[in-house]
């Protein structure tokens, strides 16, 4: 007879029928182990305990998945520590006397994967995944997860999965052992006819806590490799080496218990630990992108995009064919055109390459990569273009040129076409004014390479209908984009910030830095590339090049500025001119030895510029300290962050700090340059500084202080008093 119920209030339905108890999680939409949750499973596991027709249990998720996890929206309150905590489970589980077998579909992570470590038995269905995701939250897995992986599966592999986060499918699981078997479909009949088949079987040999841990032969040199390999990558992060501790522990305590007692201290370490919250945060704003709304408050949630099925792409240089990959990629066809037949070649061949790069990395099928190279057809000119849903111009960042290719696309293309320019900088309004459908123009500001980078910066201007924002938006997410609605200005948001951040990195080495000493700080701080190298990497005579044209280059210009009352350095003009246009030319702000090196070694001709040009224009060179670098670049910035707030061109904090995480390497235990400034060092000593700056270089518009900055500082200030 079959015995089916839930308890109000709690998350975990329990059925009993034929001597199997099944206890399923019922908290869509990932099953995530919130407290009536916990509360469901521990008194499900109560009823198959003291009931004498229960001869095995299974545990699963409904609906999409098995548990991905801890509840994180609650670990800022009181719940995380409300009884029975997971911690109990897995123990309950681990030892409970009659077999319990996981069935896992979906994703099964954190918390849900150290559930199924904690049973006896783990049975996966083919599409599922899983996975200890919790370094990228700031934490560890800290209910038994970092004791009891390494028991299943090889020392060596269990610090690989918890020091990156990284998900593994169904039949790597099952090679590293961490899976018994793996089935085609309905995992949780099959897990409930095993659980029968297994009902007499000793039950000793399959509690993971009475493992021992594999592989430690070399388990001094194992670890030490893994942390000089994780301090080297986690730029300041302490969460990665934190979890390197905690396995050590498996290996270390002399038991299972004093393993998982020291795992708890290091989880507590973390869970206090500021890191943890800014990652938290940065979880959540990821998520929140997608939830866009317009000033006059029309959304996401009352706005349909248009499926896109046809696009074209105008211009196949770098930018171009990235757009074009990410395309094809979704499903999207592509008309890819290029001036002339020569750059319309080498597109393609990039592009090829690309996707056969998939190839050899095992990623995609020789047909795959046959079949979307197939979705692209190239073109010399718009003929084709009558009937595709969008088209995305990358072509010179110029608006006379981008005008042009605008007037062109309004007379060939159907009326419904969204009209997309991947400007980086120029004004969206201006664009669209050449049409006669400004509100099928929009900004779709890809960063390079396209079909790399996830961030996805969409730009309306005044006449953007909520439906061309919505297809922009859908279509980014569908591209695996992370995609945020910003408005428009010069620079939108990301390269709007950006400016006070480069023009203050130019400053200090007129005032005594090297480039060497600015990266250094900014690297220290958590970011993968300082300031001189990320414009060495990129190369820096496009940007030259398009301030060249417009007339705006050189020490003649940055003494017009001067008199206009906003200073300039001209030093990254003066580099370009002596032929140092970055990596690719063997020297920038560095030197590589030779062109496309990777090494940056200090230049001492780079160094005699910079000295010569202080001394040149009378400015007494001083050592900066690393704090006076970060404050400079960064609270800068900041300033800029909260002008763009203010002015309505981003919606929230989650948006800009979303940029700058996807968008220009800001690191993510630091939450974003809003985040950071808010929580980590807060408004009040943020504006302080600004306004010591602004009263030092009253010829920098970026240090006039952001009146919501100043509003909000005071705000944050009176609410300690
Ligand atoms: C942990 O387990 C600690 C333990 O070791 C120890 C504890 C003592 N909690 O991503 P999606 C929400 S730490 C709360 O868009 P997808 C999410 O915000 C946890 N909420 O879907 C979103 O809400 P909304 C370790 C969560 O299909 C909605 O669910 N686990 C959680 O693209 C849908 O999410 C992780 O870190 C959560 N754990 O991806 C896994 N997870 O609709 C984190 C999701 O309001 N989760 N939400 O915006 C993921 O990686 C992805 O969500 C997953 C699904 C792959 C599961």
């Amino acid at each position: 007879m079959c015995n089916c119920m839930s308890l109000h209030n709690e998350m975990a339905n329990y059925s009993a029928e034929k001597q199997i108890a099944l206890i399923s999680v019922t908290n869509p939409p990932v099953n995530a182990l919130s407290h009536h949750v916990r509360q469901g499973i521990m008194n499900g596991l109560k009823r198959a305990k003291e009931d004498p027709n229960v001869q095995a249990v299974v545990l699963c998720g409904s609906g999409r998945t098995f548990p991905a996890g801890a509840d994180i929206t609650e670990f800022a309150s009181h719940l995380a520590t409300k009884k029975p905590h997971l911690v109990e489970i897995c123990t309950e589980l681990d030892s409970f006397p009659k077999p319990v077998v996981a069935a896992i579909h979906g994703t099964a992570l954190g918390g849900g994967l150290e559930l199924c470590l904690s049973a006896h038995y783990r049975i996966a269905s083919k599409s599922a995944k899983v996975g200890f995701p919790e370094v990228n939250i700031g934490i560890l897995p800290g209910a038994t997860g970092t004791q009891r992986l390494p028991r299943v599966t090889h020392l060596k592999s269990a610090i690989d999965l918890i020091v990156s986060g990284r998900q593994v499918n169904a039949s790597e699981a099952y090679d590293l052992g961490i899976v018994d078997q793996i089935v085609d479909s309905d995992v949780v009949s099959k897990a409930s006819e095993f659980a029968k088949s297994i009902v007499m079987r000793p039950l000793g040999p399959r509690r993971v806590s009475s493992m021992p841990v594999k592989g430690i032969e070399h388990a001094s040199t194992i670890f030490e490799e893994a942390r000089q390999k994780t301090i080297r990558r986690s730029r300041g992060a302490i969460a990665p080496l934190t979890c390197i501790q905690a396995i050590q522990a498996s290996v270390e305590q002399p038991t299972f218990e004093k393993g998982v007692q020291k795992e708890s201290e290091l989880m507590y370490y973390l869970m206090q630990s500021g890191q943890a919250r800014a990652q938290q945060y940065a979880f959540f704003a990821e998520r929140s992108v997608s939830k866009w709304q317009r000033p006059n408050g029309v959304s996401y949630k009352t706005t349909k995009p248009v499926r896109v099925k046809t696009a074209a792409v105008i211009g196949a240089g770098t930018m171009g064919v990235g757009i074009a990959v990410s395309l094809i990629s979704c499903g999207v066809k592509v008309f890819l055109t290029e001036q002339n037949q020569e750059y319309l070649n080498r597109g393609m061949e990039i592009l090829k390459n690309i996707i056969f790069s998939g190839v050899k990395r095992n990623r995609i099928s020789k047909s795959q990569a046959e079949k979307l190279v197939s979705l692209v057809t190239p073109v010399l000119d718009y003929g084709s273009f009558s009937h595709v849903d969008i088209v995305i111009e990358a072509v010179f960042e110029n608006m006379d040129i981008k005008k042009k290719v605008f007037r062109k696309l309004d007379a060939v293309c159907k009326p419904s076409a969204i009209l997309a320019s991947n400007t980086s900088t120029l004004n969206i309004d201006e664009i669209a004014s050449v049409t006669s459908q400004p509100d099928k123009v929009v900004g779709m500001h890809f960063f390079s390479p396209a079909h790399i980078m996830k961030l996805l910066e969409n730009i309306y201007g005044k006449a953007t209908s909520s439906e061309t924002i919505a297809t922009a938006m859908d279509l980014g997410q569908r591209m695996k984009k992370i995609s945020v609605l910003v408005g428009n200005c010069h620079g939108f948001v990301g390269n709007r910030m950006m400016g006070p951040y480069t023009a203050e990195a130019g400053f200090l080495l007129e005032e005594g830095c090297f480039p060497q000493d600015v990266d250094q700080a900014l690297r220290d701080f958590g970011f993968a590339m300082g300031a001189f190298q990320t414009s060495d990497l990129a190369g820096a005579d496009i940007g030259y090049k398009i301030r060249k044209e417009l007339g705006l280059v050189g020490p003649r210009w940055a003494d017009e500025r001067l008199r206009m009352g906003q200073r300039y350095s001209p030093l990254g003009d003066m580099i370009v001119e002596a032929g140092r246009l970055g990596q690719k030319t063997g020297k920038g702000w560095y030197n590589y030895g030779k062109p496309g090196g990777r090494a940056n070694m200090r230049d001492v001709e780079v160094e005699e510029i910079i000295v010569n040009f202080s001394k040149k224009h009378d400015i007494k060179r001083r050592r900066i300290s690393p704090q006076e670098i970060i404050e400079r670049c960064l609270y800068s910035l900041i300033n800029e962050g909260f002008k763009a707030l203010e002015e309505g061109i981003a919606a929230k904090d989650e948006d800009i700090d979303i940029i700058w995480i996807y968008g220009y390497g800001w690191p993510r235990h630091m939450g974003g340059p809003m985040y950071y400034a808010k929580n980590m060092v807060g408004l009040p000593k943020v504006y302080e500084r600004i306004c010591h700056y602004h009263s030092i270089y009253k010829n920098s518009k970026h240090w006039i202080p952001s009146t919501l900055l100043k509003q909000m500082a005071l705000s944050q200030s009176a609410s300690k008093l």
